[in-house]
């Protein structure tokens, strides 16, 4: 057990930076084992700090070697150093230039926070608080200096040296080392800063923006990974010429460098010119790389992009104020990559998503606001809620105010308050003040947590021609919560006819009806809308293009099947069909934990021949609807959830409809064959995914011969494993011989190495727990490496809950003894991993015991990350 209290950083606390730093020249010597650093800051009082306020320099493991200011060495007597690793310097001058020497080892750096080696190359991780792993600084966000960067190092052993801005020179130095430097014009916050040198290849491009920059693009990868670098290179492009366009943004330096790492904390970094990437969202060929993985690396290039303004030009004044960047900048990708593809399908699969993990987050011990008031660890608040969550928030004001006054906000937001740190209050005031809509309201969505719960109730006078549709909401209580206010809900809706046709829809008081989808605003905890001129009782089709992160509730069956059917939003179709599902199945698992046989409702299977009978037009979207709901978004719809009945009921659907649709089904395998050379527009992918979702079933149906056939024949990823993972769920021959030519073949690729650990940590069988411990053992299992330590622990603890809660508790006693293993080697990813257990709440008596005495065996153990202490306690509160 920790003997010292972490402490908790409070919203409230701010106080502005007692200095400010103009500018940063930094001289790094790399080595390592011995790294020196020598900062030099111009530093000044601010203005705007109390007067007598103390000149601390935060820094963590720094070894300092020497402190001047002003030129003059700093006596011992003036240097105070704190217990987590600060210092304080007495008696400081208004103004002066401190100097100071520090050395660090970063091979030792298991963190992967700061400097630290992969496979012999030098990179940086500093969002959030890194930079004091590298230097003495006031590293903080609110602290912005324009910075010059001199990286010296042996030739042979780093022939890149990389950092932010543009390149300012480069020269021999002593013996066989060499020098660059770098200069960076924009002032930035400390996060920002980036170093990579090493033994590194670029691929390179160039961009010339709207005003005539010329742009020097590369990725910088490891030799032997040049060829796999064109799907990033061409989404980067892409976002530039995207972002000018659709935000008049244009790109503000000569150079555009991305480094990739296979060593990294998360998917990427958006360091001023130098973009620090996971491999896992730069590296991509047909062969390697799944369709889900294209797009994966589109949206991360993009989204690390747009953060050149949404972030490094505007950035947080602290780091409550996260989502100021994080949700605008999700919001800009998800506009991207709509823009790319499919709308449509873009907004299922990010509600999906949202659903997947925020939901959860936010009915569990860890919810929060998209603004939390507090926190122990910053990196446990990179959360589904400060992005997902957050950029619903942006997409409301977006609706709200529409997307021409949209704009001339982000205008507003850019020209006020370019190279500044700033809070969401700004962001949220230049959207009021161009749009003249009062938003002050819209404040709550920052600041309180929870899901709001929507239902409506429809009165129909035929008499009148009137309809009046009463709206309520209420939002359940979170940790330090239990009071909720109601908050402006945007509600995109419409009416059908019995005929299914969209109504004109006039509100009383309105001269004209409107043709189309319209927004009503839900601004108290109930309030009700006539509708004039009604012909017939309508339909109401509610929640538009999920036009709110609310849950709509209580919509009855028939109506979901109608609107499943007809309503003229494709979201609403899809989600009608997803809803409907849940209610069966939720009966289901009743049914079943009651001891009663599972039957099934034909409307399933009619809806899955439906489809594929529509399929043509649209297949990614025929894809998404032929999926049936998630085990999670099911036991998320539970008071008290049942992993193991929702499984077997998730099953026992999949092989029933397998076998009453086999022949439809199999009619669309079959005419989806491929053939010809592999493409990735929207048009094959969702050909691919609609092909794979008709294979699923079969399979479920006990076609495991068609699974193993399309295995043997793949020639790319996304068919191969597909039909892999459907394999490894079952028991014959095939699994293990499909298993190891896997393995074989792909051995010496990390990246496809992860699949193949996360499918069998994934696979529905009943001795997965005794897999996973062996696969944790396994030679090419690396606790030290995030993508692999993810691509079990994490594969295993969220991707398959009806193992993972095994009533023997076999899965969280894994798990804990993972996160024990892996806190004092990198306490970030530690800590994320703890997620899992923390629902414990939500799960039946007996389990819930068991997941506590895990939390608690993590909590007992000494020397526990900050991190981890914030997550697992947080979770037994
Ligand atoms: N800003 C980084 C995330 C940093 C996480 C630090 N624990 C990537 C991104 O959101 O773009
Ligand atoms: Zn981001």
């Amino acid at each position: 057990m920790r003997t010292d209290m972490p402490v908790t950083i409070r919203r409230s606390d701010y106080a502005p930076p007692a200095f400010l730093v103009d500018t940063v020249d930094l001289d790094v010597h790399l080595d390592p084992a011995a790294t020196e650093v020598r900062a030099r800051l111009a530093l000044r009082r601010n203005p705007a700090a109390a007067p007598d306020a103390p000149l601390l320099l935060d820094g963590d493991g720094l070894t300092l070697l020497e402190a001047r200011l002003d030129g003059a060495v700093l006596a011992a007597g003036r240097l105070q150093f704190g217990p987590d690793g600060s210092l304080t310097i007495a008696d400081p001058p208004a103004a002066g230039l401190l100097e100071t020497t520090v050395r660090i080892a970063p091979e030792k750096n298991t963190a992967l926070s700061g400097l630290y080696t992969s496979g012999g190359n030098f990179y940086t991780q500093c969002e959030a608080e890194g930079f004091r792993r590298i230097t003495f600084f006031p590293d903080r966000p609110d602290v912005m200096s324009r910075y010059t960067v001199t990286i010296h190092a042996d030739r042979g052993l780093c022939p890149v040296m990389l950092s932010n801005g543009n390149p300012d020179g480069s020269g021999h130095g002593e013996g066989n080392t060499h020098w660059v430097r770098w200069v960076d014009p924009h002032p930035k916050p400390s996060y920002l800063f980036a170093l990579v040198a090493g033994e590194l290849v670029n691929v390179h491009d160039q961009f010339v923006t709207k005003s005539g920059r010329l742009v020097s693009l590369n990725i910088w990868v490891r030799r032997g990974d040049e060829d796999r670098c064109g799907h990033a290179m061409d989404s980067l492009k892409r976002s530039m010429a995207w972002d000018e366009e659709v935000f008049g943004l244009e790109y503000d330096l000569d150079v555009f460098n991305i480094a990739a790492v296979s060593d990294f904390n998360m998917g990427a970094m958006e360091n001023k010119g130098l973009n620090v990437f996971n491999t896992k969202y730069v590296l991509a060929s047909p062969e390697s790389a799944t369709d889900g993985d294209w797009q994966g690396i589109e949206t991360v290039i993009a989204h690390e992009y747009f953060h050149n303004w949404t972030g490094n030009r505007v950035t947080c004044r602290d780091w409550f104020q996260l989502s100021l960047k994080e949700g605008l900048t999700v919001f800009r990708d998800q506009e991207f990559s709509a823009d790319m593809g499919s709308r449509a399908v873009k907004r299922i699969r990010d509600v999906r998503g949202l659903r997947a993990a925020q939901f959860p987050e936010d009915a569990g011990p860890m919810a929060h606001p998209v603004r939390p008031d507090s926190y122990i660890e910053i990196d446990n608040f990179y959360t589904p809620t400060v992005y997902q969550k957050g950029a619903e928030v942006v997409r409301l004001i977006h609706t709200r105010i529409g997307p021409a006054a949209f704009r001339r906000g982000m205008d507003l937001y850019i020209a006020r308050n370019d190279n500044q740190a700033v809070t969401i209050e700004d962001f949220v005031s230049a959207m009021q003040d161009a749009s003249g809509v009062d938003l002050s309201f819209f404040m709550g969505w920052y600041d309180q947590a929870g899901t709001p719960e929507v239902t409506a109730e429809g009165r129909y006078d035929p008499e009148a021609r009137r309809y009046v549709l009463t709206l309520r909401q209420q939002t359940p209580p979170t940790p330090g919560q239990p009071e909720k206010k109601p908050l402006p809900i945007p509600l995109a809706m419409g009416l059908l006819g019995p005929d299914g046709a969209e109504m004109p829809t006039r509100l009383a008081g309105e001269n004209a009806a409107q043709a189309d989808t319209r927004i009503l605003i839900l601004d108290n905890a109930e309030k009700s809308f006539t509708f004039e001129e009604v012909p017939a009782p309508p339909v109401p089709s509610l929640l538009r293009g999920f036009s709110a992160p609310v849950r709509l509730k209580g919509v009855p069956r028939d109506r979901l099947r109608f609107l499943a059917v007809h309503d003229t939003d494709p979201f609403v179709r899809w989600e009608s069909g997803q809803q409907y599902a849940a209610s069966v199945m939720l009966e289901m698992v009743a049914a079943q934990q009651r001891g009663e046989a599972l039957g099934f409702d034909p409307a399933l299977a009619e809806a899955v021949t439906n489809t594929l009978a529509a399929s043509e037009a649209d297949p990614a979207f025929a894809a998404e609807a032929l999926v049936l709901p998630g085990e999670g978004f099911l036991a998320d719809q539970m008071e008290i959830a049942d992993p193991v009945a929702i499984h077997v009921v998730r099953r026992h659907l999949r092989a029933e409809i397998g076998r009453r649709c086999a022949a439809a089904l199999r009619a669309t395998y079959d005419a989806l064959a491929e053939s010809g050379p592999y493409r990735i527009d929207g048009r094959s992918i969702g050909r691919r995914a609609l092909r794979n979702a008709c294979l699923a079933y079969l399979a479920a149906a006990g076609e495991t011969a068609l699974a193993k056939a399309q295995f043997d024949a793949a020639t790319n990823m996304t068919d191969s494993l597909a039909a892999l993972s459907l394999l490894s769920d079952t028991t014959g021959p095939e699994r293990e011989q499909a298993l190891a030519a896997f393995h074989a073949r792909w051995r010496g690729d990390d990246l496809v190495l992860d699949k193949w650990f996360s499918i069998q940590a994934m696979a529905a069988r009943d001795d997965v727990i005794d897999q996973v411990r062996a696969l944790y053992a396994h030679p090419d299992f690396d606790l030290k490496n995030p993508n692999r330590a993810r691509s079990l622990i994490g594969a295993f603890a969220s991707g398959n809950p009806a193992r993972f809660h095994d009533a023997s508790g076999e899965g969280y006693r894994f798990l804990a003894d993972a996160v024990i293993a892996l806190d004092p080697i990198n306490g970030s990813i530690a800590a994320r991993l703890v997620g899992p257990l923390g629902q414990w709440r939500r799960q039946s008596a007996a389990r819930g015991a068991l997941m506590r005495r895990e939390l608690q065996r993590v909590l007992d153990t000494p020397a526990l990350s900050k991190g981890t202490f914030e997550k697992a306690s947080k979770a037994l509160l």
